[in-house]
């Protein structure tokens, strides 16, 4: 899929920040004519008019949270990154290894306006005191490094990128690292182990990135939708981003949202945050392709719970779908239809999340493998009493505060939610006792 087709949201430039510069056909917007959109304007107005701190306040009191998946204040972020003197000497990391399942909005803003994001980039540096940018990019994404390596060398053929930037003083170079192909990259710490050339194990926090990240210094690390948010809040101001989300929404300005599954039109669109899920999935998506039913959905990602068609009205925010028991998580949602059986759904996806593992911690190296092994029990209905108590407790021992990381609550977050709600088609998978007398005959022989 990519914007040109599949984002059929209106793109004016006052309510689509991240998208209106987008061409129809998909090219990508390269320098000449991201600039004629007003392009680079808003980094002008960061490095030229106002101060590092004064970029840092304007973006945590426009509210902009990770789009990553865990929305933390990306303002409140900058701010508590150690700044020292002011003299640079941090890094800044863009998380661009995007392996969520059913996630590939950062892949299509990467590829289609590597521009806003370099831009995005050079404003984040400046506010937080960074001399080097470095992309760290999925390694399958293979037209995102080709398109932002072309606009790497644009903007520093321009004077947007090296040595005094536009008049500034500021000195500040992007580099494309691409990785190797693992999910547990995009955990920030293992990022950062990554790009060392150690191997991908996340690391203990704190120390947060901020105070000791990327070879002991401070270092900022935003997802691509974040830092691509960034210079049309300093181009616009904090006012008129606080007026793109709907009422009700704690979230603001707009974000990426999709919809996956056996839907009439799949894709990705840029929506304001506090849409109702049920206008994504009829609007946008096209409702349900006929002959299938809605039986269940995920908001954002393989990461996130499961929901029922009765929680379609919910929020499109963190507050929104928080208030129905789960994550919004990366907001590109998953139909899943009624020929579906959640018993094999989730085996499929802990068997991603178990190879996925980096074996560091005892409860995810061995409970994740733990949990397939159950849950391919109970598919082949072959599964013990006691198998769902015990996928259950698992889900508690892998939760949230048990493990070295975020891995395991996000793999283990979504087998708890499809067993609250469909817990008959787990219990259809326990092996019904053996007649007596059959087993009489089996025994004789
Ligand atoms: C300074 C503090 N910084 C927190 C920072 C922290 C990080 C950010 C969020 O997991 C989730 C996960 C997946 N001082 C701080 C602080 N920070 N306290 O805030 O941290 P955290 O721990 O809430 O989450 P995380 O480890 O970043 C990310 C979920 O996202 N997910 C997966 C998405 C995958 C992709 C992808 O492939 N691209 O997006 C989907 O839901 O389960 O819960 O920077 O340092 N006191």
């Amino acid at each position: 899929a990519s914007f040109g087709t599949a984002n059929r949201s209106p793109r004016a430039r006052e309510t689509h920040p991240l998208t209106w510069r987008l061409n129809d056909d998909g090219a990508p917007v390269w320098l000449e004519d991201y600039r004629r959109k007003d392009g680079y304007q808003a980094a002008k107005r960061a490095l030229t008019e106002m101060t590092p701190e004064e970029v840092c306040e304007e973006v945590k009191d426009a509210g902009l949270k990770g789009r990553g998946g865990a929305g933390f204040s990306a303002g409140t972020k900058w701010s508590l990154t150690a700044k020292g003197d002011g003299i640079p000497r941090g890094y800044l990391l863009c998380n661009a290894d995007e392996m969520e399942p059913n996630t590939y909005k950062d892949r299509l803003l990467m590829e289609q306006q590597p521009h806003q994001l370099l831009e995005g980039m050079i404003i984040a540096g400046y506010a937080n005191h960074s001399f080097k940018g470095i992309v760290f990019l999925r390694g399958e994404y293979v037209d995102a490094a080709r398109n932002l390596k072309r606009a790497v060398v644009e903007a520093r053929e321009a004077g947007l990128l090296g040595e005094n930037i536009l008049g500034s003083g500021f000195d500040f170079d992007i580099h494309v690292h691409t990785g190797a192909g693992r999910y547990i990259c995009g955990e920030e710490t293992a990022l950062i182990n990554s790009l060392e050339g150690k191997r991908a194990n996340p690391r203990a926090k704190p120390p947060f990135p901020g105070q000791a990240g990327a070879w002991g210094k401070p270092t900022v690390i935003n997802n691509v939708e974040t830092l691509s948010s960034v210079s049309s809040i300093i181009a616009n101001g904090v006012d008129w981003y606080h007026g793109l989300c709907r009422p009700g929404s704690e979230d603001h300005g707009t974000k990426m949202m999709g919809f996956a599954g056996k839907v009439n039109q799949p894709g990705v669109w840029e929506l304001p945050l506090g849409i109702t899920v049920r206008e994504i999935l009829e609007d946008y998506a096209g409702g349900m392709r006929s002959g299938c039913t809605l039986k269940a959905w995920q908001p954002g990602g393989a990461g996130t719970g499961f929901l029922l068609p009765e929680h379609l009205d919910a929020q499109m925010c963190s507050n929104g779908i928080g208030k129905v028991g789960t994550r919004m998580g990366t907001g590109l949602a998953l139909a899943v239809d009624d020929s579906i059986n959640m018993v094999s759904l989730l085996r499929n996806m802990e068997q991603f999340f178990a190879r996925e593992s980096c074996g560091w911690c005892t409860p995810c190296r061995d409970g994740l493998p733990w949990s397939v092994k159950l849950l391919k029990a109970l598919e082949a209905g072959e599964g013990q009493p006691g198998d769902i108590e015990m996928l259950l407790e698992l889900t508690r021992k892998l939760g949230p505060g048990k493990t070295f990381c975020a891995h395991a609550p996000g793999a283990i977050e979504p087998l708890g939610s499809a067993i609250k709600y469909f817990r008959e088609e787990f219990e259809a998978g326990i092996a019904q006792p053996v007649h007596a007398a059959t087993a009489a005959v089996g025994d004789a022989g």
